[in-house]
């Protein structure tokens, strides 16, 4: 019997954490025709940090096709888009320093992919964010809505106590 009872507990447990696998993690695939595979991702506030994979899914190299992913707030997509066309090539598009940026992964042409982890304590639940590719000309069309759902973890934290 109580054995039986610690083994639910386990499988509880386990349900738990698979379920937060899988909403604090999160896969975007860019292609050779300048497009992410989505326009629309969201995570939980509870997750402390989110691990994010950048996949380039065409064949061309990064020097003619590259992509990356940048996470800011709406109000900022088009000021750091400049800033990155500033900070040119040399700094694969992307603003050095920059604390508007939320989150960013580095340039990946096709057949490759990155995978970055950031942290969600500067994320708001119920504020929209937005995420678009600083490569030149590509955030056009290369760009989506980031939502924050539920509970934030560190407010979650805090209710605990
Ligand atoms: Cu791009």
């Amino acid at each position: 019997m109580i054995a039986r009872r610690i083994l639910s507990i386990a499988a509880l447990m386990l349900a738990a954490q698979g379920a937060q696998a899988a909403t604090c993690q999160l896969a975007v695939e860019a292609n050779d025709m300048m497009q992410f595979n989505t326009k629309k991702l969201e995570v939980d506030a509870a997750c402390p940090e989110v691990r994010l994979t950048l996949k380039h899914v065409g064949s061309s190299p990064a020097n003619v096709m590259g992509h990356n992913w940048v996470l800011v707030r709406t109000a900022d997509l088009g000021a750091v888009a400049n800033a990155a066309l500033r900070a040119g090539r040399e700094h694969q598009y992307q603003p050095p320093a920059d604390g508007r940026v939320l989150a960013v992964t580095p340039t990946v042409g096709g057949g490759e992919s990155t995978t970055i982890t950031f942290e969600t304590a500067a994320l708001r639940s119920g504020e929209t964010y937005s995420f678009f590719c600083s490569t030149p000309g590509h955030n056009a069309i290369m760009r989506g809505t980031l939502i924050v759902n539920g509970t934030p973890a560190r407010l979650a934290a805090d209710a605990r106590q």
